[in-house]
Protein backbone atom coordinates (compact mmCIF):
# COMPACT_ATOMS: atom_id res chain seq x y z
CA UNK A 1 0.00 0.00 0.00
CA UNK A 2 0.98 3.44 -0.12
CA UNK A 3 -0.39 6.63 0.66
CA UNK A 4 -1.73 9.71 -1.64
CA UNK A 5 0.70 11.64 0.08
CA UNK A 6 4.11 11.45 -1.68
CA UNK A 7 6.20 12.77 1.55
CA UNK A 8 5.08 9.79 3.07
CA UNK A 9 5.20 7.18 0.51
CA UNK A 10 8.94 8.25 0.15
CA UNK A 11 9.91 8.35 3.33
CA UNK A 12 8.57 4.52 4.16
CA UNK A 13 9.94 3.48 0.97
CA UNK A 14 13.38 5.28 2.08
CA UNK A 15 13.26 3.73 5.22
CA UNK A 16 12.35 -0.10 3.97
CA UNK A 17 15.47 0.45 1.90
CA UNK A 18 17.57 1.05 4.83
CA UNK A 19 16.01 -1.25 7.15
CA UNK A 20 14.98 -3.96 4.77
CA UNK A 21 12.12 -5.45 5.95
CA UNK A 22 10.45 -8.92 5.45
CA UNK A 23 6.88 -7.43 5.16
CA UNK A 24 5.72 -3.61 5.05
CA UNK A 25 1.91 -3.18 7.01
CA UNK A 26 0.18 0.19 7.01
CA UNK A 27 -1.81 0.28 10.09
CA UNK A 28 -5.71 1.27 9.67
CA UNK A 29 -6.43 1.23 13.30
CA UNK A 30 -8.96 -1.79 13.23
CA UNK A 31 -10.12 -3.56 16.08
CA UNK A 32 -9.99 -6.50 14.21
CA UNK A 33 -6.07 -5.75 13.27
CA UNK A 34 -5.35 -5.00 17.05
CA UNK A 35 -7.13 -8.56 17.63
CA UNK A 36 -5.03 -10.09 15.09
CA UNK A 37 -1.40 -8.79 16.08
CA UNK A 38 -2.45 -9.93 19.91
CA UNK A 39 -3.25 -13.18 18.30
CA UNK A 40 -0.04 -13.06 16.62
CA UNK A 41 2.31 -11.84 19.94
CA UNK A 42 -0.03 -14.57 21.88
CA UNK A 43 2.01 -17.20 19.55
CA UNK A 44 5.43 -15.80 19.15
CA UNK A 45 5.24 -15.25 23.22
CA UNK A 46 5.67 -11.50 23.42
CA UNK A 47 2.06 -11.78 24.75
CA UNK A 48 1.38 -14.09 27.60
CA UNK A 49 -2.40 -14.78 28.15
CA UNK A 50 -3.60 -13.91 31.76
CA UNK A 51 -7.22 -15.28 33.33
CA UNK A 52 -9.36 -14.06 31.01
CA UNK A 53 -12.61 -14.84 33.32
CA UNK A 54 -11.39 -12.14 35.93
CA UNK A 55 -10.07 -10.10 33.39
CA UNK A 56 -10.83 -10.08 29.90
CA UNK A 57 -9.12 -8.97 26.60
CA UNK A 58 -5.54 -8.47 29.56
CA UNK A 59 -2.33 -9.44 28.35
CA UNK A 60 1.27 -9.36 30.05
CA UNK A 61 4.21 -8.08 28.25
CA UNK A 62 7.81 -9.11 29.74
CA UNK A 63 10.03 -6.67 28.28
CA UNK A 64 14.03 -7.72 28.18
CA UNK A 65 15.37 -7.24 31.88
CA UNK A 66 17.98 -4.09 30.55
CA UNK A 67 14.88 -2.21 28.97
CA UNK A 68 12.61 -1.52 31.90
CA UNK A 69 12.68 2.60 31.60
CA UNK A 70 13.57 5.97 29.98
CA UNK A 71 17.44 6.28 29.26
CA UNK A 72 18.03 10.17 29.45
CA UNK A 73 21.68 10.14 29.13
CA UNK A 74 20.83 7.83 25.91
CA UNK A 75 18.21 10.49 24.61
CA UNK A 76 19.05 13.65 22.57
CA UNK A 77 17.95 16.68 21.02
CA UNK A 78 19.73 17.20 18.19
CA UNK A 79 19.31 21.14 17.14
CA UNK A 80 21.59 22.55 14.52
CA UNK A 81 23.08 25.07 17.12
CA UNK A 82 24.08 22.86 20.18
CA UNK A 83 23.34 26.43 22.57
CA UNK A 84 19.15 25.44 21.49
CA UNK A 85 19.69 22.52 23.46
CA UNK A 86 21.01 24.14 26.60
CA UNK A 87 22.05 22.38 29.51
CA UNK A 88 18.95 20.32 30.66
CA UNK A 89 19.38 17.87 27.29
CA UNK A 90 22.21 15.86 25.90
CA UNK A 91 23.21 17.26 22.64
CA UNK A 92 24.41 16.01 19.36
CA UNK A 93 25.28 17.30 16.21
CA UNK A 94 22.01 16.35 14.01
CA UNK A 95 24.48 15.10 10.91
CA UNK A 96 26.77 12.72 13.19
CA UNK A 97 23.31 11.67 15.30
CA UNK A 98 21.67 10.91 11.91
CA UNK A 99 25.04 8.92 10.45
CA UNK A 100 25.29 7.14 14.28
CA UNK A 101 22.28 5.53 14.52
CA UNK A 102 20.93 5.36 10.69
CA UNK A 103 24.39 2.80 10.75
CA UNK A 104 22.12 1.18 13.42
CA UNK A 105 18.94 1.29 11.59
CA UNK A 106 20.75 -0.34 8.32
CA UNK A 107 19.15 -4.13 7.83
CA UNK A 108 17.67 -4.25 11.22
CA UNK A 109 14.56 -4.98 9.95
CA UNK A 110 15.06 -8.57 7.76
CA UNK A 111 13.04 -10.90 8.77
CA UNK A 112 10.64 -8.07 10.93
CA UNK A 113 7.50 -6.74 9.71
CA UNK A 114 7.57 -2.67 9.43
CA UNK A 115 4.40 -1.66 10.39
CA UNK A 116 3.74 2.07 9.37
CA UNK A 117 0.98 3.92 11.99
CA UNK A 118 -0.50 7.25 11.25
CA UNK A 119 -1.40 8.44 14.24
CA UNK A 120 -3.59 12.02 15.45
CA UNK A 121 -2.15 13.37 18.96
CA UNK A 122 -5.62 14.99 20.56
CA UNK A 123 -9.17 14.67 19.48
CA UNK A 124 -9.36 13.44 15.46
CA UNK A 125 -10.64 17.05 14.25
CA UNK A 126 -9.23 19.94 16.84
CA UNK A 127 -7.58 22.48 15.32
CA UNK A 128 -5.25 22.26 18.42
CA UNK A 129 -4.08 18.42 17.44
CA UNK A 130 -0.97 17.51 15.62
CA UNK A 131 -0.47 14.23 13.51
CA UNK A 132 2.67 11.65 13.10
CA UNK A 133 3.42 8.57 11.55
CA UNK A 134 5.61 6.07 13.35
CA UNK A 135 7.24 3.39 11.52
CA UNK A 136 8.16 0.35 14.11
CA UNK A 137 9.23 -3.62 13.54
CA UNK A 138 7.60 -4.14 17.18
CA UNK A 139 3.62 -5.38 17.00
CA UNK A 140 3.86 -4.34 21.18
CA UNK A 141 4.48 -0.93 19.95
CA UNK A 142 1.73 -1.12 17.36
CA UNK A 143 -1.18 -2.58 19.85
CA UNK A 144 0.12 0.15 22.43
CA UNK A 145 0.16 3.12 20.11
CA UNK A 146 -3.69 1.85 19.55
CA UNK A 147 -4.37 2.45 22.95
CA UNK A 148 -2.43 5.20 23.39
CA UNK A 149 -3.19 7.49 20.25
CA UNK A 150 -6.17 7.99 17.78
CA UNK A 151 -4.13 6.02 15.18
CA UNK A 152 -5.40 4.17 11.87
CA UNK A 153 -7.36 5.21 9.14
CA UNK A 154 -8.77 8.41 10.03
CA UNK A 155 -5.17 9.85 11.53
CA UNK A 156 -3.89 8.99 8.04
CA UNK A 157 -7.03 10.81 5.89
CA UNK A 158 -6.04 14.04 8.30
CA UNK A 159 -2.18 13.28 7.48
CA UNK A 160 -3.03 13.32 3.37
CA UNK A 161 -5.16 16.55 4.21
CA UNK A 162 -2.59 18.94 6.03
CA UNK A 163 0.41 17.44 4.39
CA UNK A 164 2.68 17.48 7.16
CA UNK A 165 3.37 15.09 9.84
CA UNK A 166 6.02 14.43 12.43
CA UNK A 167 8.19 11.47 11.24
CA UNK A 168 9.30 8.50 14.19
CA UNK A 169 11.14 5.64 12.59
CA UNK A 170 11.72 2.79 15.47
CA UNK A 171 13.22 -0.36 15.86
CA UNK A 172 14.36 -2.57 19.33
CA UNK A 173 16.84 -3.61 17.60
CA UNK A 174 18.78 -6.11 19.47
CA UNK A 175 17.40 -4.46 22.68
CA UNK A 176 21.67 -4.24 23.86
CA UNK A 177 21.78 -0.54 26.53
CA UNK A 178 25.36 -0.30 23.92
CA UNK A 179 23.36 0.23 20.86
CA UNK A 180 20.65 2.31 22.40
CA UNK A 181 19.61 5.79 21.13
CA UNK A 182 16.30 8.17 21.68
CA UNK A 183 17.25 11.17 18.97
CA UNK A 184 14.77 13.97 18.11
CA UNK A 185 15.53 16.31 15.56
CA UNK A 186 13.13 19.47 16.35
CA UNK A 187 13.92 21.35 12.71
CA UNK A 188 12.95 18.27 10.83
CA UNK A 189 10.05 17.15 13.15
CA UNK A 190 11.18 14.14 13.47
CA UNK A 191 12.69 11.12 15.80
CA UNK A 192 14.80 8.18 15.34
CA UNK A 193 14.48 5.59 18.70
CA UNK A 194 16.48 2.15 18.35
CA UNK A 195 17.47 -0.77 20.96
CA UNK A 196 14.23 -0.07 23.54
CA UNK A 197 10.72 -1.65 23.33
CA UNK A 198 10.40 0.41 26.53
CA UNK A 199 7.15 2.66 26.51
CA UNK A 200 8.75 6.44 26.61
CA UNK A 201 11.26 5.29 24.60
CA UNK A 202 9.03 3.07 21.60
CA UNK A 203 5.79 4.95 21.89
CA UNK A 204 6.53 7.74 19.57
CA UNK A 205 3.86 9.61 20.32
CA UNK A 206 3.92 10.05 23.21
CA UNK A 207 7.43 11.69 25.28
CA UNK A 208 9.02 12.11 22.42
CA UNK A 209 6.52 13.81 19.78
CA UNK A 210 3.94 15.28 22.26
CA UNK A 211 6.36 16.81 25.00
CA UNK A 212 10.07 16.76 23.11
CA UNK A 213 9.01 18.02 19.32
CA UNK A 214 5.92 19.42 20.46
CA UNK A 215 7.80 21.57 23.04
CA UNK A 216 9.69 23.37 20.54
CA UNK A 217 6.88 23.33 18.16
CA UNK A 218 4.59 25.18 21.10
CA UNK A 219 7.19 27.75 21.44
CA UNK A 220 7.56 28.86 17.76
CA UNK A 221 3.28 28.95 17.29
CA UNK A 222 2.79 30.28 20.75
CA UNK A 223 1.20 27.25 22.87
CA UNK A 224 2.15 25.03 25.22
CA UNK A 225 2.99 21.65 25.24
CA UNK A 226 3.37 19.93 29.02
CA UNK A 227 3.87 16.94 31.48
CA UNK A 228 0.82 17.41 32.92
CA UNK A 229 -2.87 15.88 33.88
CA UNK A 230 -5.88 17.47 33.18
CA UNK A 231 -8.84 17.12 35.72
CA UNK A 232 -12.30 18.34 35.55
CA UNK A 233 -13.86 19.22 39.24
CA UNK A 234 -17.64 19.66 39.41
CA UNK A 235 -19.51 21.35 42.19
CA UNK A 236 -22.37 20.87 43.40
CA UNK A 237 -24.09 24.01 41.64
CA UNK A 238 -22.72 22.05 38.53
CA UNK A 239 -19.91 23.93 37.57
CA UNK A 240 -16.97 22.31 36.38
CA UNK A 241 -13.75 23.97 36.91
CA UNK A 242 -10.42 22.45 34.70
CA UNK A 243 -7.05 21.84 36.14
CA UNK A 244 -3.83 21.21 34.81
CA UNK A 245 -1.02 20.00 36.94
CA UNK A 246 2.48 19.28 36.67
CA UNK A 247 4.16 16.29 38.76
CA UNK A 248 7.45 14.95 37.81
CA UNK A 249 7.21 11.04 36.64
CA UNK A 250 5.18 8.60 39.15
CA UNK A 251 4.37 11.09 41.57
CA UNK A 252 0.88 10.47 41.49
CA UNK A 253 -0.57 12.26 37.75
CA UNK A 254 -2.60 9.36 37.49
CA UNK A 255 -4.62 9.36 40.72
CA UNK A 256 -5.09 12.66 41.10
CA UNK A 257 -6.29 13.08 38.06
CA UNK A 258 -8.90 10.23 38.50
CA UNK A 259 -9.57 11.49 42.13
CA UNK A 260 -12.17 9.81 44.33
CA UNK A 261 -14.28 12.87 46.13
CA UNK A 262 -14.05 11.91 50.07
CA UNK A 263 -17.36 10.87 51.77
CA UNK A 264 -18.67 14.15 52.74
CA UNK A 265 -18.07 15.72 48.94
CA UNK A 266 -19.21 12.65 47.43
CA UNK A 267 -22.52 13.61 49.84
CA UNK A 268 -22.17 16.89 48.83
CA UNK A 269 -22.60 16.66 45.03
CA UNK A 270 -18.77 17.07 43.71
CA UNK A 271 -17.51 15.12 40.76
CA UNK A 272 -14.47 14.58 38.91
CA UNK A 273 -13.65 14.15 35.36
CA UNK A 274 -10.71 12.82 33.47
CA UNK A 275 -9.19 14.37 30.74
CA UNK A 276 -5.84 13.39 30.98
CA UNK A 277 -3.15 11.48 33.15
CA UNK A 278 0.19 12.80 31.52
CA UNK A 279 0.47 15.35 28.83
CA UNK A 280 -1.68 18.61 28.19
CA UNK A 281 -1.54 20.59 25.16
CA UNK A 282 -2.65 24.73 26.31
CA UNK A 283 -3.52 27.04 23.40
CA UNK A 284 -4.59 30.77 24.38
CA UNK A 285 -8.00 31.17 22.82
CA UNK A 286 -10.20 34.12 21.90
CA UNK A 287 -11.48 34.97 25.21
CA UNK A 288 -7.60 35.14 26.34
CA UNK A 289 -8.06 32.32 28.64
CA UNK A 290 -6.13 29.08 27.57
CA UNK A 291 -7.53 26.03 25.82
CA UNK A 292 -6.50 22.59 27.15
CA UNK A 293 -6.32 19.04 25.17
CA UNK A 294 -5.22 15.82 26.33
CA UNK A 295 -2.80 14.79 22.87
CA UNK A 296 -3.34 10.87 24.14
CA UNK A 297 -6.19 8.85 24.28
CA UNK A 298 -5.04 6.06 26.65
CA UNK A 299 -3.41 6.08 30.02
CA UNK A 300 0.52 4.29 30.34
CA UNK A 301 0.11 4.17 33.98
CA UNK A 302 2.84 3.01 36.92
CA UNK A 303 1.00 -0.38 38.30
CA UNK A 304 3.03 -0.59 41.77
CA UNK A 305 0.81 1.33 44.40
CA UNK A 306 -2.55 1.12 42.22
CA UNK A 307 -4.95 -0.98 44.45
CA UNK A 308 -8.37 -0.48 45.35
CA UNK A 309 -6.91 1.91 48.19
CA UNK A 310 -5.49 4.52 46.48
CA UNK A 311 -7.00 4.50 42.96
CA UNK A 312 -10.31 2.42 42.72
CA UNK A 313 -10.93 4.20 39.16
CA UNK A 314 -8.06 3.08 37.80
CA UNK A 315 -8.56 -0.53 39.18
CA UNK A 316 -11.99 -0.48 37.37
CA UNK A 317 -10.39 0.73 34.26
CA UNK A 318 -7.49 -2.28 34.43
CA UNK A 319 -9.77 -5.41 34.38
CA UNK A 320 -10.45 -5.85 31.48
CA UNK A 321 -8.65 -5.16 28.15
CA UNK A 322 -5.37 -3.78 29.10
CA UNK A 323 -1.67 -4.75 28.24
CA UNK A 324 0.29 -5.16 31.35
CA UNK A 325 3.93 -4.98 31.03
CA UNK A 326 6.34 -6.44 33.26
CA UNK A 327 4.20 -7.31 36.53
CA UNK A 328 3.66 -10.42 38.10
CA UNK A 329 1.22 -12.61 38.29
CA UNK A 330 -0.73 -14.64 41.22
CA UNK A 331 -1.71 -18.00 41.69
CA UNK A 332 -4.63 -17.51 39.47
CA UNK A 333 -2.83 -16.01 36.48
CA UNK A 334 -3.95 -12.56 37.56
CA UNK A 335 -1.79 -9.64 37.30
CA UNK A 336 -0.37 -8.83 40.50
CA UNK A 337 2.26 -5.84 41.83
CA UNK A 338 3.38 -4.54 44.90
CA UNK A 339 -0.01 -2.58 46.77
CA UNK A 340 -2.41 -4.83 46.17
CA UNK A 341 -3.77 -8.08 48.32
CA UNK A 342 -2.78 -11.15 47.87
CA UNK A 343 0.80 -12.84 46.70
CA UNK A 344 2.76 -12.95 43.67
CA UNK A 345 3.74 -16.25 42.17
CA UNK A 346 5.71 -15.53 39.42
CA UNK A 347 7.92 -12.27 39.27
CA UNK A 348 7.98 -9.59 35.69
CA UNK A 349 11.03 -11.75 34.58
CA UNK A 350 8.38 -15.15 34.78
CA UNK A 351 10.72 -16.21 37.98
CA UNK A 352 9.05 -18.09 40.92
CA UNK A 353 8.83 -15.49 43.30
CA UNK A 354 11.90 -15.14 45.53
CA UNK A 355 11.54 -11.90 47.76
CA UNK A 356 15.71 -12.72 47.71
CA UNK A 357 15.30 -11.15 43.90
CA UNK A 358 13.95 -8.10 44.70
CA UNK A 359 10.08 -7.07 44.12
CA UNK A 360 7.67 -9.05 42.26
CA UNK A 361 6.58 -6.58 39.63
CA UNK A 362 9.18 -4.05 38.15
CA UNK A 363 9.18 -0.52 40.15
CA UNK A 364 8.78 1.00 37.00
CA UNK A 365 5.73 -1.84 35.96
CA UNK A 366 2.57 -0.12 33.62
CA UNK A 367 -0.53 -0.50 31.97
CA UNK A 368 -1.93 0.66 28.96
CA UNK A 369 -5.51 0.97 28.60
CA UNK A 370 -7.71 3.54 26.82
CA UNK A 371 -9.22 6.66 28.65
CA UNK A 372 -12.63 5.73 27.65
CA UNK A 373 -12.90 3.12 30.19
CA UNK A 374 -12.01 4.97 33.03
CA UNK A 375 -15.35 5.81 34.79
CA UNK A 376 -14.63 8.85 35.43
CA UNK A 377 -13.76 9.85 31.86
CA UNK A 378 -15.07 13.36 30.69
CA UNK A 379 -16.90 13.50 27.49
CA UNK A 380 -14.94 16.91 27.32
CA UNK A 381 -11.57 14.57 26.10
CA UNK A 382 -13.30 14.84 22.27
CA UNK A 383 -13.88 18.67 22.88
CA UNK A 384 -12.49 19.91 19.65
CA UNK A 385 -11.75 23.35 21.29
CA UNK A 386 -10.41 22.05 24.57
CA UNK A 387 -11.13 22.82 27.87
CA UNK A 388 -10.33 26.18 29.65
CA UNK A 389 -8.08 26.36 32.58
CA UNK A 390 -9.04 27.50 35.64
CA UNK A 391 -5.87 26.88 37.43
CA UNK A 392 -2.13 25.54 36.75
CA UNK A 393 -0.38 23.15 39.79
CA UNK A 394 2.91 23.02 39.97
CA UNK A 395 4.20 20.07 42.51
CA UNK A 396 6.82 17.46 43.28
CA UNK A 397 8.14 15.02 46.23
CA UNK A 398 9.35 16.98 49.10
CA UNK A 399 9.95 15.61 52.33
CA UNK A 400 10.56 18.85 53.91
CA UNK A 401 10.30 22.51 53.76
CA UNK A 402 7.27 22.79 50.80
CA UNK A 403 4.04 23.60 52.04
CA UNK A 404 1.06 21.26 51.22
CA UNK A 405 -0.14 24.32 49.31
CA UNK A 406 1.08 28.32 48.16
CA UNK A 407 -0.39 30.24 45.64
CA UNK A 408 1.63 32.29 43.31
CA UNK A 409 0.86 36.30 43.81
CA UNK A 410 0.82 36.35 39.68
CA UNK A 411 1.54 35.42 36.59
CA UNK A 412 5.83 35.59 36.58
CA UNK A 413 6.12 34.53 40.48
CA UNK A 414 4.04 31.57 39.05
CA UNK A 415 6.74 30.88 36.51
CA UNK A 416 9.60 30.74 38.82
CA UNK A 417 7.05 28.40 41.16
CA UNK A 418 7.64 26.34 38.43
CA UNK A 419 10.65 26.61 36.95
CA UNK A 420 11.98 26.15 41.01
CA UNK A 421 10.03 22.88 40.88
CA UNK A 422 12.22 20.11 42.79
CA UNK A 423 11.24 16.39 43.20
CA UNK A 424 12.62 13.29 44.95
CA UNK A 425 13.51 10.51 41.77
CA UNK A 426 11.25 7.78 40.77
CA UNK A 427 11.77 4.15 39.60
CA UNK A 428 10.29 5.79 35.78
CA UNK A 429 13.99 6.76 34.69
CA UNK A 430 16.99 4.54 34.97
CA UNK A 431 19.26 5.65 38.11
CA UNK A 432 19.37 6.29 41.81
CA UNK A 433 15.93 6.41 43.35
CA UNK A 434 14.80 9.02 46.24
CA UNK A 435 17.37 11.67 45.28
CA UNK A 436 16.64 15.63 45.01
CA UNK A 437 16.64 16.84 42.04
CA UNK A 438 15.36 20.42 40.32
CA UNK A 439 13.14 19.26 37.71
CA UNK A 440 11.45 22.82 36.14
CA UNK A 441 7.44 21.94 35.20
CA UNK A 442 8.61 18.11 35.66
CA UNK A 443 9.92 18.87 31.99
CA UNK A 444 13.24 18.19 32.26
CA UNK A 445 13.29 15.20 30.52
CA UNK A 446 11.03 16.07 28.03
CA UNK A 447 11.34 20.06 27.26
CA UNK A 448 13.20 19.55 23.68
CA UNK A 449 14.70 23.06 23.82
CA UNK A 450 16.95 25.69 26.27
CA UNK A 451 15.08 25.55 29.32
CA UNK A 452 16.42 29.52 29.61
CA UNK A 453 13.96 29.95 26.36
CA UNK A 454 11.49 27.58 27.73
CA UNK A 455 11.06 30.16 30.93
CA UNK A 456 11.01 33.30 28.60
CA UNK A 457 7.91 31.39 26.50
CA UNK A 458 5.75 30.64 29.50
CA UNK A 459 6.47 34.23 30.92
CA UNK A 460 5.27 35.60 27.16
CA UNK A 461 1.86 34.87 28.25
CA UNK A 462 1.47 37.52 30.54
CA UNK A 463 -0.17 40.22 28.03
CA UNK A 464 -2.75 42.51 28.77
CA UNK A 465 -5.39 40.82 27.04
CA UNK A 466 -4.67 37.57 28.20
CA UNK A 467 -7.19 35.83 31.03
CA UNK A 468 -4.37 33.35 32.64
CA UNK A 469 -5.15 31.02 35.72
CA UNK A 470 -3.76 31.50 38.50
CA UNK A 471 -0.76 29.12 39.45
CA UNK A 472 0.28 27.21 42.27
CA UNK A 473 2.12 24.84 44.17
CA UNK A 474 1.44 22.00 46.05
CA UNK A 475 3.65 19.35 47.95
CA UNK A 476 1.16 15.93 49.14
CA UNK A 477 4.67 14.80 50.51
CA UNK A 478 6.26 16.40 53.71
CA UNK A 479 6.97 14.47 56.33
CA UNK A 480 6.27 14.94 60.09
CA UNK A 481 9.47 14.47 62.46
CA UNK A 482 8.31 11.03 62.54
CA UNK A 483 9.20 10.46 59.20
CA UNK A 484 5.04 10.20 58.17
CA UNK A 485 3.72 11.66 55.82
CA UNK A 486 1.10 14.43 57.51
CA UNK A 487 -1.19 14.46 54.63
CA UNK A 488 -3.41 11.98 53.64
CA UNK A 489 -3.16 12.50 49.99
CA UNK A 490 -5.48 10.67 47.01
CA UNK A 491 -9.09 11.74 47.50
CA UNK A 492 -8.13 14.28 50.21
CA UNK A 493 -6.23 16.25 47.46
CA UNK A 494 -9.91 17.42 46.96
CA UNK A 495 -9.75 20.13 49.85
CA UNK A 496 -6.77 21.49 48.38
CA UNK A 497 -8.14 21.62 44.75
CA UNK A 498 -11.14 23.23 46.03
CA UNK A 499 -9.43 25.70 48.17
CA UNK A 500 -7.83 26.75 44.69
CA UNK A 501 -11.09 27.00 43.09
CA UNK A 502 -12.11 29.41 46.03
CA UNK A 503 -9.06 31.44 45.16
CA UNK A 504 -9.74 31.35 41.63
CA UNK A 505 -13.69 32.86 42.12
CA UNK A 506 -12.14 35.20 44.81
CA UNK A 507 -14.38 33.44 47.52
CA UNK A 508 -11.46 33.41 49.83
CA UNK A 509 -8.85 35.96 50.26
CA UNK A 510 -5.95 33.64 51.70
CA UNK A 511 -3.16 34.57 53.90
CA UNK A 512 0.02 36.68 52.06
CA UNK A 513 3.42 35.54 52.70
CA UNK A 514 7.10 36.04 51.43
CA UNK A 515 6.82 32.49 49.42
CA UNK A 516 3.22 32.89 48.25
CA UNK A 517 -0.70 32.85 49.12
CA UNK A 518 -0.95 30.36 51.60
CA UNK A 519 -4.82 29.22 52.92
CA UNK A 520 -5.73 31.53 56.11
CA UNK A 521 -7.33 30.22 59.25
CA UNK A 522 -10.87 28.08 57.85
CA UNK A 523 -10.25 28.51 54.73
CA UNK A 524 -9.13 24.87 53.97
CA UNK A 525 -11.82 22.62 54.61
CA UNK A 526 -10.86 19.65 56.83
CA UNK A 527 -14.37 18.91 57.90
CA UNK A 528 -14.65 14.55 58.64
CA UNK A 529 -10.64 14.28 58.09
CA UNK A 530 -8.53 13.69 61.02
CA UNK A 531 -5.64 16.03 61.08
CA UNK A 532 -5.21 17.25 64.32
CA UNK A 533 -3.84 21.15 64.60
CA UNK A 534 -0.29 20.38 65.11
CA UNK A 535 -0.06 18.39 62.16
CA UNK A 536 -2.24 21.22 60.06
CA UNK A 537 0.49 23.84 61.36
CA UNK A 538 2.97 21.50 60.20
CA UNK A 539 2.14 21.10 56.80
CA UNK A 540 1.64 24.95 56.26
CA UNK A 541 4.89 26.09 58.25
CA UNK A 542 7.20 28.45 56.58
CA UNK A 543 10.56 27.99 57.88
CA UNK A 544 12.52 31.32 56.88
CA UNK A 545 16.01 30.08 57.71
CA UNK A 546 14.92 26.87 55.46
CA UNK A 547 13.49 29.12 52.29
CA UNK A 548 16.60 31.16 52.41
CA UNK A 549 18.75 27.93 51.76
CA UNK A 550 16.33 27.17 49.08
CA UNK A 551 16.14 30.31 47.43
CA UNK A 552 19.78 30.41 47.06
CA UNK A 553 19.96 26.71 45.28
CA UNK A 554 16.98 27.86 43.35
CA UNK A 555 19.42 30.82 42.24
CA UNK A 556 22.24 28.51 41.46
CA UNK A 557 19.88 26.26 39.64
CA UNK A 558 18.25 29.08 37.70
CA UNK A 559 21.77 30.60 37.22
CA UNK A 560 22.93 27.69 35.32
CA UNK A 561 20.76 28.67 32.25
CA UNK A 562 22.32 32.27 31.96
CA UNK A 563 23.29 33.58 29.62
CA UNK A 564 19.27 32.60 28.49
CA UNK A 565 17.78 33.27 31.86
CA UNK A 566 14.84 35.25 31.39
CA UNK A 567 15.62 38.84 33.53
CA UNK A 568 12.04 38.85 34.17
CA UNK A 569 12.89 35.72 36.69
CA UNK A 570 15.85 36.69 38.03
CA UNK A 571 14.36 39.68 39.24
CA UNK A 572 11.07 37.37 40.23
CA UNK A 573 13.16 35.47 42.61
CA UNK A 574 15.16 38.56 43.96
CA UNK A 575 11.82 39.87 44.90
CA UNK A 576 11.03 36.67 46.97
CA UNK A 577 14.33 36.70 48.60
CA UNK A 578 13.98 40.12 49.74
CA UNK A 579 10.15 39.71 50.62
CA UNK A 580 11.61 36.96 53.01
CA UNK A 581 14.22 39.35 54.26
CA UNK A 582 12.00 41.67 55.62
CA UNK A 583 10.21 38.95 57.51
CA UNK A 584 11.07 37.19 60.49
CA UNK A 585 13.96 35.12 60.79
CA UNK A 586 11.74 32.50 61.90
CA UNK A 587 8.49 33.09 61.16
CA UNK A 588 5.34 31.76 63.72
CA UNK A 589 3.87 29.04 61.88
CA UNK A 590 1.51 30.49 60.04
CA UNK A 591 -1.81 27.99 60.38
CA UNK A 592 -5.03 28.09 58.84
CA UNK A 593 -7.11 25.97 61.02
CA UNK A 594 -10.32 24.11 60.49
CA UNK A 595 -13.29 26.59 61.45
C1 LIG B 1 5.69 8.46 31.92
C2 LIG B 1 6.85 9.14 32.48
O1 LIG B 1 5.80 7.32 31.44
O2 LIG B 1 6.73 10.32 32.82
O3 LIG B 1 4.62 9.07 31.90
O4 LIG B 1 7.91 8.53 32.59
MN1 LIG C 1 4.85 11.17 32.41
Amino acid sequence: MTSKLEALTQWVKQVATLTRPAKIHWCDGSDAEYQALVQQMLADGSLIELNQQTHPGCYLHRSDPKDVARVEQLTLVCHPNQDDAGPNNHWMDPAAAHAKIDALFNGCMQGRTLYVIPYCMGPIDSPLSRCGVEITDSAYVVANMKIMTRMGAPALARIEREGSFVKGLHSTGELDPERRWIMHFPAELSIKSYGSGYGGNALLGKKCHALRIASKQARSEGWLAEHMLIVGIENPQGQTHYIAAAFPSACGKTNLSMLIPPEGYRRGGWKVWTVGDDICWMHPGADGRLYAINPEAGFFGVAPGTSDNTNPNAMKSISHDTIFTNVAVNADNQPWWEGLPGTPVTDWQGRPYDPANGPAAHPNSRFTVSVRQCPTWSEMTEAAQGVPISAIVFGGRRPSLLPLVMEARDWSHGVLMGAAMGSETTAAATGAVGVLRRDSMAMKPFCGYHYGDYFAHWLSFDRPSAKLPKIFHVNWFRKGADGKFLWPGFGENLRVLEWMINRAEGHVSGMETPIGILPAAGELNLEGLKLDRARLDALLEVDAVGWQAELNAIGNYLESFAPRLPERLRQELQRVVEALRKADAKLAPLAAAAS
